[in-house]
């Protein structure tokens, strides 16, 4: 069969799309060129940033500051001691793994008070999934003409606003929902061709 060719052609397009995709995420700097320090207002930082499962944080600061990741109550009441994660290093990168909000303070006394402090909202669907549903053309089988395309949805994974522990379970089950769609379309291409 001379059309071999192209269905390895194809497989490996379809292969190197779904590599590429998960590569999508961002990476922001908190308070860009100030870093994490005093005097920056990071509520006005983040407002205009859309966080996605997958981007990460990055907190660069001086000596005499941490970047402490702390529950909703902690940093409202700028509460130390009770850290999930701390580090004192001067750069720490935090992948955002879990949709919903997470708390960032520094945990040397009065600089959370005087706003080194930093709230974001992780968006429940993740990035991959927002552009990639590909609507392949209806097969010869439906004679209807009206053709409803699949919707592959990512679940939304909603978290309660309470403290939550560090689980990967919403990256888990879209990586896991992607897998499946891939798979599907890699066997569909191999069936056409
Ligand atoms: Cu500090």
């Amino acid at each position: 069969m001379a059309n071999t060719g192209a269905r390895i052609v194809s497989l490996i397009l379809v292969l190197v799309m779904v590599i590429t995709i998960p590569c999508s995420a961002t990476v922001y700097t908190v308070g860009d060129t100030s870093g994490w320090t005093l005097g920056v207002d990071y509520s006005t930082w983040a407002s205009d940033k859309t966080f996605n499962l997958g981007d990460s944080l990055v907190f660069k600061f001086a000596s005499g500051h941490t970047a402490d990741e702390v529950s909703a109550s902690d940093y409202s009441t700028c509460t130390t001691g009770n850290a999930i994660t701390s580090d004192s290093s001067g750069s720490t990168t935090i992948p955002l793994k879990t949709a919903g909000k997470h708390y960032f303070i520094c945990g040397i006394v009065g600089h959370c008070g005087s706003g080194m402090k930093l709230q974001v909202t992780v968006a429940a669907g993740s990035s991959e999934g927002s552009s990639t549903t590909t609507t392949p053309p209806s097969s010869s089988s439906s004679g209807t003409g009206s053709s409803s395309p699949t919707a592959t949805n990512t679940p939304a994974v909603n978290t309660p606003s309470s403290t939550v522990p560090h689980s990967s379970s919403g990256t888990s089950l879209s990586n896991l929902m992607s897998s499946v769609f891939v798979a599907w379309v890699a066997l569909y291409v191999l069936v056409l061709s």
